[in-house]
């Protein structure tokens, strides 16, 4: 039987690695064509997914295989300038594709985790909405992780938002329960995903170490 057929010693670790083409969040209108350089909304969960996969490879005691996965035009939603109406089906274009041709058949894992936006200066995790939807006992796991590792104030227990992202079609198309570790911010008056979302500003700069840390640690507990 090839890996990751019906296969439940298996889980999904997943990312987009697409940056958006259009800074349409922007406060300034004369940056919403310009494209977003996605130091957090996309190289960040994929930076932890290869210190993940750095890790794991050190070691000999994982007793688990782990799907690394990244998706690719997660971003090209519909902007927020365009005419066109947003179903929300324009967004997570990889992961939809994906979901419905998986790269191995009948393709499964026991569980999946989507990471995204993990290093923003400022983040808290709260649980969200489509996750708990979907994978309750995931959401349960991870954060009784973060809580273990000692981040439960970047992993506060209550509800944020409800997301769609990638894990949407992994749910829906494979039923493989799947969340999204996601940032919420309660009273940014830009965007709840935080002052930087879909800006000019989602630079380097504004990366924090300590969020990347506490995503990492918690993904390895
Ligand atoms: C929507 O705005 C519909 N979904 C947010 C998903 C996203 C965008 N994640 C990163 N960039
Ligand atoms: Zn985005």
């Amino acid at each position: 039987t090839p890996k990751g057929v019906e296969d439940v010693s298996r889980i999904l670790v997943c990312a987009h690695w697409d940056s958006r083409p259009w800074a349409d969040n922007d406060a300034d209108s004369t940056n919403w064509r310009k494209p977003v350089v996605a130091a957090n909304d996309g190289a960040s969960g994929v930076a932890v997914m290869l210190e993940l996969a750095r890790l794991v490879s050190q070691s000999d005691s994982v007793g688990i295989g782990i799907d690394f996965i990244c998706f690719d035009a997660e971003d090209w939603g519909v902007p927020q300038w365009s005419d066109a109406d947003d179903s929300g089906d324009s967004w997570a274009l990889g992961a939809q594709h994906w979901a419905s041709n998986p790269h191995i058949k009948n393709y499964c894992a026991r569980y999946g985790v989507l990471l995204d936006m993990v290093g923003g200066s400022g983040s808290k995790f709260f649980r969200e909405g489509m996750s708990l939807h979907y994978a309750p006992e995931i959401v349960e796991k991870v954060w009784n992780a973060a809580r273990v590792v000692g981040y439960s104030s970047v992993f506060p227990n209550s509800q944020g938002g409800m997301v769609t992202d990638d894990h949407i079609p992994v749910n829906e198309k494979l039923g493989i329960p799947t969340i999204d570790i996601i940032p919420y911010y309660e009273s940014c008056p830009q965007s709840s995903f935080g002052p930087t979302w879909h800006t000019i500003n989602d630079t380097m700069e504004n990366i924090d170490r300590n969020t990347l840390k506490a995503v990492g640690q918690t993904m390895i507990q």
